[in-house]
């Protein structure tokens, strides 16, 4: 979260997916959001009482990011993460994230609460299931990396995100992401590939439900990423550019 306090008529621009044409001519670039003297301060929503996935695993307030080895699995036992001195939930680029998963981590049947920070970091070939944002923070899940390797396959299976100022999965790498049977409630885009990147990712969204939806279900500016889609339904859509920001020919019903 983290646009509370803007006034959405005064807002000129999409946070970090700004495109500055220099050929437009002379003057000066207008700074992004940010008004003066308005750091909007993000607000706790109502805490959500879990409905789906199972709840009642207790709190744990944590300090620094949860990282979760190569090979291993975390089951948090539907417990919920709060996490204090990290970040406070807004829009702010310098949170750390809720978990960090090395490679060939798996994350599963845990519920993050309130500040939601960073989110979870992927490394590859990650198994998220069940999981849960209650109210996303900067983003809920980055597949992290070099622009130039692949960091192989992240799936996300079950769980929900609600509440997302812009990104819910926001992807760094080259990758293939999956997303099933998961849903998102609040967001400017449920999937950005990195502004200006043009490395290859592949998504796959099954059964999945978008509502709320500000800016695009897959945003990407690479001319070779692809989304394939199946059982995906999206209500209260708002964007100028459909669903897959003006990339339509690289989505695919499947
Ligand atoms: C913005 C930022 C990137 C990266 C990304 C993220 O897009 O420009 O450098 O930090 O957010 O991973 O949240
Ligand atoms: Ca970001
Ligand atoms: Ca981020």
């Amino acid at each position: 979260s983290g646009g509370i306090g803007l006034v959405p008529y005064k807002v000129t621009a999409k946070y970090d997916d700004i495109i500055v044409d220099s050929s437009t001519g002379g003057g000066t670039t207008p700074p992004p959001t940010q008004i003066p003297g308005t750091t909007p301060t993000p607000t706790r929503r109502s805490t959500p009482t879990p409905t789906q996935g199972g709840g009642s695993g207790g709190t744990k307030t944590i300090t620094s990011t949860i990282i979760v080895g190569a090979g291993q699995v975390y089951d948090g036992g539907n417990q919920t993460i709060i996490a204090q001195g990290m970040g406070d939930g807004s829009q702010s680029e310098s949170q750390d994230p809720i978990f960090r998963l090395e490679n060939g981590a798996s994350l599963r049947n845990v519920i993050i609460g309130f500040p939601g920070c960073d989110g979870v970091h992927c490394y590859g070939n990650n198994s998220v299931s069940n999981v849960r944002w209650t109210d996303i923070g900067e983003d809920a899940l980055t597949v992290k990396g070099s622009e130039s390797v692949s960091a192989g396959t992240i799936t996300v299976d079950g769980g929900y995100a609600n509440y997302g100022d812009d990104k819910v999965f926001q992807v760094n790498a080259p990758c293939t992401l999956r997303v099933s049977n998961f849903s998102a409630d609040g967001m400017g885009k449920l999937c950005r590939q990195n502004g200006g990147t043009t490395f290859t990712m592949t998504l796959y969204l099954t059964n999945v439900t978008c509502k709320n939806v500000k800016e695009a279900i897959f945003r990407t500016d690479s001319s070779t990423s692809q989304c394939y889609y199946r059982n995906l339904t999206v209500t209260n859509f708002n964007g100028d550019n459909g669903w897959w920001y003006g990339r339509d020919s690289q989505a695919h019903a499947y």
